[in-house]
């Protein structure tokens, strides 16, 4: 067999659940053909293949997947940023009309191509740190027109490539300021009027809500769920962030692909995810950024069987961290991640988040969606944090990014 490329002498994180640590096998080899892998295993002499390229024992991973972003907005937060360290908390400011609605503002008052050219050089960035698979949300449109030209810019984000994108519905991010008195209606309308628009335009992979006493309570968010379910979306949740407000049993009841945060989910929470295979979305950037105190319930995760994912939830008010490589320096050192779980939680274990099942680990039919880096053990890449490891990604078996080697 003739492939189009392989790659030879590497050192092969496949993270294959089964078997080695990392699923890793030194001195490999991977055949691609047609954008899929079809040989991952130990280097034969006699192989062919359109382009060969000699990796010389460093680390190929699967590319890596953020499944949890919200990369389109307008605007920054820096001002807000400032007013935090000078004492003030993000609730606080979130009550004094900051937070999230003055992003909201910024993104109505921007065009379609300034919020596709803001995100478009994000997710450059996150290219750059190994990403192959990005998750955006909506959620600063908060009316239809805008929460509508919103997942348009996703969908066109991802239809310029290179990077694959995948897009979530966050109409229930929070209260817009002209439902102010009367969020019910706000949800009412989000559920009969928007869901049915986005499912017509195919705009949205899944469902998102913030259920959190800053946001949205547990009914309205069961009500978001239900219309989200009857039109055959899937459903996913910002839970238990702030404080506990039971969203992790709440996401579990729903079968929902992740909840997200869940520094102060209960034990019973937890449990109830584990039963039902819903992922866990660790976002150490955010917990860093906002100086949280409690952290999620690792122990208890470990203990129920819970999929552990890592992102970085890129945003301007909590998170404005552009590297998934950063984002798993953090979850070791923040979470106490092992490395090998920061690692899944980037790819085998993001890829269950987003409900993927072609992305992910590397495998013969598997996509090839590969990334390349300047060190030869996979803990590296939770240890080191701001250097440029990554070399090149490949997605889908083309080339998407190769570092400049001219410096
Ligand atoms: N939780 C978060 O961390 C982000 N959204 C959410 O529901 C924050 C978004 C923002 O502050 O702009
Ligand atoms: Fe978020």
């Amino acid at each position: 067999m003739t492939y189009d490329l392989l790659l030879t002498h590497a050192s092969v994180a496949t993270m294959r659940p089964d078997g080695a640590p990392y699923g890793l096998i030194r001195d490999a080899s991977i055949g691609i053909t047609r954008g899929l892998i079809s040989y991952v295993g130990p280097y034969e002499r006699d192989m062919s293949a359109t382009i060969v390229r000699d990796v010389a024992g460093r680390l190929i991973t699967p590319a890596l997947i953020d499944c949890h972003t919200h990369m389109i907005f307008g605007g920054t937060r820096i001002g807000e940023f400032e007013a935090r360290l000078g004492g003030k908390s993000y609730a606080e400011l979130a009550a004094a009309g900051g937070g999230i609605v003055s992003t909201v503002e910024a993104t109505r008052a921007a065009s379609d191509a300034a919020l596709f050219d803001g995100a478009a050089e994000r997710m450059g960035w996150m290219l750059r740190s190994g990403v192959g698979t990005i998750e955006i949300k909506s959620g600063y449109g908060l009316n239809i027109g805008d929460e509508l030209r919103m997942l348009r810019v996703a969908r066109q984000l991802g239809t310029a490539g290179p990077v694959r994108v995948v897009t979530s519905l966050l109409a229930a991010h929070t209260v817009p300021r002209e439902y102010r008195g009367d969020p019910d209606r706000y949800i009412a309308e989000v559920c009969e009027e928007l869901i049915p628009l986005v499912v017509e335009e195919d705009l949205a992979d899944s469902v998102d809500a913030f259920c959190e006493g800053i946001a949205f309570s547990n009914q309205q968010v069961r009500e978001v769920f239900t219309a989200a379910q009857r039109a055959g979306l899937p459903v996913r949740l910002h839970a238990d962030q702030l404080t506990d407000g039971h969203g992790a049993a709440l996401a579990a009841e729903f079968g929902a692909l992740s909840a997200d945060h869940l520094e102060h989910a209960s034990e019973e929470g937890l449990r109830a995810m584990g039963s039902a295979a819903t992922v866990a979305v660790l976002i150490p950037g955010a917990s860093v950024f906002l100086d949280e105190t409690d952290r999620p319930n690792i122990q208890a995760m470990r203990q129920f069987g819970v999929p552990m994912a890592v992102s970085t939830d890129l945003n301007p008010g909590t998170s404005p961290v552009a590297s998934l490589q950063a984002a798993m320096w953090l979850a070791t050192a923040r979470f106490r991640l092992t490395p090998e779980e920061s690692l899944a939680g980037t790819t085998r274990n993001a890829a269950a988040a987003l409900g993927l099942v072609d992305t992910g680990t590397i495998g013969p039919g598997m996509r090839a969606d590969l990334a390349l880096w300047a060190v030869t053990e996979p803990a590296a890449l939770s240890y080191w944090t701001g250097a440029p490891l990554c070399e090149a990604v490949w997605i889908a078996g083309k080339s998407a990014y190769e570092v400049d080697t001219d410096d």
